[in-house]
Formats: structure tokens, sequence, C-alpha cells
């Protein structure tokens, strides 16, 4: 009957692309090849990530990133496997890495129609404990391989072609939307590929959680400050909402997308441009959440590393929050 059936009938994510993919009869494939080298990545990380413990890969690999920061292991070894996959795939041709200062260029001789921004592991603060982290991911298409510039990839995030993450947590899901909706899928060990188990997911209109880094209130602007606020004292006689904040921006958006409510990286008098990363942070997760029917509010900065604002999640909490920035106007 249908159960069995399912078992043995798996929509696996490529399989998924590829009927996606079959109703433009213009496309060629190249899609489904560029999405099953990012899925390889994405294999890669989460084995290194279950191994990492017992590998002794997690310590200082006596480097600094672009941004200063320490670079573990995990996060030298996830780029090198991104940057390798992406670029034999032979149909990249920019790449935005956080952890490479510079995009990459693809030899002319392997260059494809697509750019690939990225975050090869992110929320590094928590690799150590064991927490979950997560790849995030957005593609762009170019009109013309033979010659591309930087402008390509320094485009808003509504012209992306597609975007996702994996979250390498307790299973190891990715969650994909190439603009029809939202997909999640989850890897299955034993076969060594994600099957679909999330299909169109749908964000809550309205969600009983905030999430956010609390230890950042004293530098608060006045709508963040009054929108937390309106969470935990809610003025219309609602129960409050209840904080969940795990640091890991991949785990803080899974949960908004799966159960409503929002997430804010605020911009605070301390750092106004907030934490969180433009093109391969905050754009891909906003077009997730707009492709789930939540949405997203953000900032218009336009370099490949430049930081900005984020406040996404439950239309009707986005909707409130907004409400408060546009007042302050
Ligand atoms: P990272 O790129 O160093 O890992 O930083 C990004 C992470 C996000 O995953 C998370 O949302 C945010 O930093 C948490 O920052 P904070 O520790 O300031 O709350
Ligand atoms: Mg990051």
């Amino acid at each position: 009957h249908e159960a069995d059936a399912h078992r043995t009938d798996l929509m696996t994510l490529t399989r998924h692309v590829l009927n996606e993919q079959s109703k433009h009869p213009e496309s060629k494939g190249d899609f489904t090849i560029l999405l099953s080298h990012i899925v390889l990545g994405c294999k890669f990380v989460c084995s290194a990530v279950n191994k990492a413990g017992l590998a002794k890969l997690i310590g200082l690999a006596g480097e600094t990133n672009v941004q200063g920061e320490d670079q573990k292991k995990l996060d030298v070894l996830s780029n090198e496997v991104f940057v390798n996959a992406l670029i034999s795939s032979g149909r990249t041709c920019i790449l935005v890495s956080e952890e490479d200062e510079k995009a990459t260029f693809v030899d002319p001789s392997l260059r494809g129609r697509y750019c690939v921004v990225f975050d090869p592991l992110d929320g590094s603060s928590n690799i150590d404990c064991g927490v979950s982290i997560g790849t995030i991911f957005g593609i762009y298409m170019i009109k013309d391989k033979d010659n591309v510039t930087l402008d390509d990839v320094l485009l808003p995030g509504k012209d992306m072609v597609a975007a996702g993450y994996c979250m390498y947590g307790s299973s190891c899901m990715i969650v994909l939307s190439t603009g029809s909706g939202v997909n999640g899928f989850t890897l299955d060990p034993s076969l060594g590929e994600f099957i679909l188990t999330h299909p169109d997911i749908k964000i809550p209109t309205k969600g009983k959680i905030y999430s956010v880094n609390e230890g950042n209130a004293k530098n608060w602007d006045g709508p963040t400050a009054e929108y937390v606020n309106k969470c935990k004292f809610p003025e219309d006689g609602s129960s409050p909402k209840s904080l969940r904040y795990v640091g890991s921006m991949v785990a803080d958006v899974h949960r908004t997308l799966l159960y409503g409510g929002i997430f804010l990286y605020p911009g605070d008098k301390k750092s106004p441009t907030g934490k969180l990363r433009v093109l391969y942070e905050v754009f891909p997760m906003s077009f997730l959440m707009e492709q789930a029917g939540g949405q997203a509010f953000t900032g218009k900065q336009r370099k490949i590393h430049e930081r900005s604002p984020i406040f996404l999640g439950s239309y009707d909490d986005v909707e409130e929050i907004k409400a408060l920035y546009a007042s302050e106007e």
C-alpha cells in the first residue's frame, strides 16, 4: 500500500530538481548538475562534522579569515570542499565565500552560467560544543559567461534563482527553494541520499517565538527595543512569546521556518549594520522566508562581505517590527 510505495519510490533531491527543471523546456540540466555538486559538499561537511571530535579535526588551523576571526579547521576544510566541488561542476563562473576575501573567477575552460555565494560553515562558535551549524548558499545566473564581472553577483536577493541551507543538526537537512516554494530534504545516512521529507514548507503567519541575542540589548535602537519589549509584555492581552536563540543562523532560521515567529539580528549603536553578511547569509535566508510565505526586511548594502540588519519570519510578526521602524522615519 501507500506507505510501502513511499519506501520503495524515493523522492531524492536530484529527482525533485529534475522534475522541477522539466517544466522549463529550455533547461539543459546544468542546474541539476550544479546542485548535485552542492549536495556533495554538504554530505562531505556533514560527515566531517559528525567525525569532528573523533578525528581531532577541531582546533585552530593557525590562520585568520578575511574578517580577522580565528578560523577553525572545519571551516577551512568545508570551504575547500565547496570551492572544489563548485569549480569541478563546470557550471559556475563566480564564487563568493565567507572564507575568501576575494571572489573566485572560475577559469574560462571550466566556466558555466551560475554564480554561487555561500558561507561554507556558519555558526563557528558552536562547532566545539556540538551544537547545530550549517552551510548557506545563494545562486545567481549570468547572461554572458564570456564577460563576467563582480557586478554579476552584487545583485538584490530577489534576483537569485535559488537559495538554500544545509543544517548539520540532530539530522542533516537541506532546505531549498528554486523560486517556486520551499522544500526540505533529510539525509538518509545509509543511502547517502537526501530524501524529500518536508514538501512545500509554509511558515505560520504568526508565531509564538522570538529569536535574538538579548545580550546586545544595551545598544539596541528604539524600534528593536520596543518590539522585544512587546514580545515579553504584550499590550493586547495575548501571551508573551518564548525566547529561543541558538546563535547559529541556520538553526535559528530553520526553527523559525517550521514553527513560525521571528528572528532578528538588528543593527545597534555599536554595530550599525548588525553582524550578518548580506550576500551569503541575509539574502538567501530572506529568499527562503519569502518563498515560504513569510517576509524579511534588510538593508541595501552592495559589497561582497558587507553586513546588514535582518528581521525575518512569520508575515504578521515581521509586519509589526516593520511598522515600528517605519514610524521612526
Ligand atoms: P560566524 O560566521 O562567525 O559563524 O557568525 C555568524 C553567526 C550566525 O550563525 C548567528 O546568527 C550569529 O553569528 C550569532 O551571533 P551572536 O553570537 O552575536 O549572537
Ligand atoms: Mg557566517
